[in-house]
């Protein structure tokens, strides 16, 4: 240990901890790039202690910021199956980032090392990666310095999508064991992904191109990398036109394109020059996640956002069951957050008779929740979504033997998705192709996926407020239990309104506070939103 106080406290005098306070939130550290020097250094520090907590296995370090503007950044720990951080590690990561000095930092650093029983003589192993934000090359630097402070072993895999990063960690701890996930670098994880669809498409053909918005961030060169691995829709393959995958200039990233964006804004990006029931995409700045949106022939725009991926992948696999004969056998559920759609809940429990759980948001809420099921399909609706399968699923499927052409077939498509999915975490790549396979299989196009059920006008409104930190949110972020009295006023409101829901919760990534509500009709869910929006507003002077 001394030798590492040294180390550390020589370099951590180079990254000094700005002021303010820093917590690991909804999907890591997230903030102004400027401030998150001293917190990538920490989080590298932390990085290496978790390994050598796991012997040496060897753990992902993400630098992104996603879906945020250009201007942040942010930086996220995964575990060694792909998953994102045990949860009661990121206490021990704002412990780090919160340290006033260096001397407070290794004493922090220490006393972690001697309560969680890490042996510090065990190997560290570290990979990790950015999006294409400009600061990720200075921060990565940041990391390294700390990486080197405590001499563990590492991999800079550069540019990548957070996906393909938690790809990479869950491949390299996998590999040579039973349960190996894939090759281990990037051309392996487009093989996996690309094998796993031409298998699923055997036979299939998709209708037409599909526009994808890679929201100028690193999914563009990606995507298109990954179209190599790819025939074209005539060969049996898939048409991607790519658009917004300017990676040339930082400053264009998640603006005015993007999943975020046609989430939020409910429209399509305004260069887009979609025709009528042209099928487009968008991912965010990282690619992990997806939505769909289309034009009808009265221009009006239609969303198909991450619930409509949810319902739609759940009902295709509840086919695939009752066509493989393996319904019985393996229990199937969905998982959503607060922000699902009240109709798309109502469809999969009503229409396709399977149980939902509601969580908290974050992919880390839902991953594990779904753990519960067999095949456990998740998404939130803002499109960061996946399907996991059970060891037990796993098994069957690979078991099962076939009592008709009918049956094998359906087999066969399952054995394809579980390797075309990404299981370690959502993957707006690995979920677009999954969509592209459901639709071919189905035959429909974007006008009979939109007619599964209608969607609850809704609206998605951020509040500034002075604290967004006193709005504390329980029961599955349905409810605020403070500030005092807000909760009741929000109730009293949405009584007023027919099939009217609505909440308030602070944002793990932004600094503001975001209110969800849907209403019968779209003129009251915009009143509902905005009144809720002013109660918050009130509370949060
Ligand atoms: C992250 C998380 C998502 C979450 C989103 C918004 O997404 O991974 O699970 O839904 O932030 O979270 P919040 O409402 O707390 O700001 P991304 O795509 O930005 O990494």
């Amino acid at each position: 240990m001394d030798a590492d106080k040294d180390n550390i406290l020589e370099a951590s005098a180079r990254h000094p901890k700005p002021a303010g306070n820093f917590q690991y939130g909804t999907a890591g550290f997230r903030m102004k790039a400027n401030l998150l020097d001293s917190v990538v250094f920490r989080v590298g520090l932390l990085a290496v202690l978790r390994s050598k907590k796991l012997n040496g296995q060897t753990i992902g370090l993400m630098i992104t910021a996603s879906h945020n503007p250009p201007e942040d950044n942010g930086v996220k720990l995964v575990d060694p199956m792909g998953e994102m951080l045990e949860q009661t590690w990121e206490t021990h990561a704002t412990t780090l980032a919160n340290a006033p000095s260096d001397e407070a930092l290794f004493a922090a650093f220490a006393k972690l090392s001697s309560d969680l029983k890490v042996r510090m003589d065990s190997p560290a192993r570290v990979i990790f990666a950015r999006d294409t934000r400009a600061s990720g090359i200075t921060l990565a630097a940041s990391l390294v310095d700390a990486l080197d402070a405590l001499k563990a072993e590492y991999t800079d895999y550069k540019l990548q999508t957070t996906p393909q990063l938690h790809y990479l960690v869950r491949a390299i701890n996998t590999k040579g064991t039973p349960h190996a996930y894939g090759e281990v670098s990037e051309k392996g994880y487009y093989e996996k992904i690309a094998d796993g669809f031409k298998l699923a498409m055997k036979h299939r053909q998709t209708k037409g191109h599909v526009v994808v918005d890679c929201a100028n961030g690193v999914g563009g060169p990606k995507l298109r990398e990954m179209t190599k691995y790819l025939a074209s829709a005539n060969e049996g393959g898939i048409d991607i036109k790519v658009v917004c995958d300017d990676v040339v200039n930082p400053q264009a990233l998640n603006v005015q394109c993007g999943a975020d964006f046609v989430k939020t804004q409910q429209r399509a990006p305004p260069s887009s020059k979609a025709s009528p029931l042209e099928r487009c995409a968008s991912l965010d700045g990282d690619a992990d996640r997806l939505v769909y949106y289309f034009i009808d022939s009265s221009n009006t725009f239609h969303l198909l956002d991450g619930d409509r991926i949810a319902t739609l992948t759940a009902s295709f696999f509840a086919d695939l069951g009752r066509a493989s004969g393996l319904i019985d056998r393996l229990n199937m559920g969905v998982v959503q957050t607060a922000y699902a759609n009240g109709a798309s809940t109502r469809y999969i429990t009503e229409n396709l008779q399977l149980p939902v759980i509601c969580t908290n948001t974050g992919v880390k809420h839902l991953h594990h929740a779904a753990t519960r099921f067999d095949i456990g399909v998740y998404f939130e609706a803002n499109g960061h979504g996946t399907v996991i399968f059970s060891a037990k699923a796993i098994k069957e499927i690979n078991r099962h033997e076939p009592r008709s052409p009918a049956q094998a077939d359906a087999l066969e498509t399952m054995k394809s998705l579980v390797a075309l999915i990404n299981q370690a975490v959502g993957d707006a790549l690995s979920d677009l192709l999954l969509v592209e396979v459901i639709l071919a299989h189905k035959n429909w196009g974007v006008q009979e996926w939109l007619n599964t059920y209608v969607d609850l006008p809704n609206r998605l409104v951020r509040v500034e407020v002075r604290d967004r930190g006193i709005f504390k949110a329980v029961d599955a972020e349905r409810k605020l239990e403070a500030p005092l009295n807000i909760q009741k006023e929000i109730d009293d409101l949405v009584g007023k309104y027919s099939k009217g829901r609505s909440f308030a919760r602070a944002s793990g990534t932004e600094d503001a506070v975001r209110v969800y509500a849907e209403a019968a009709t779209r003129g009251e869910a915009d009143e509902l939103a905005a009144k809720v929006a002013a109660i918050v507003q009130k509370y949060g002077v």
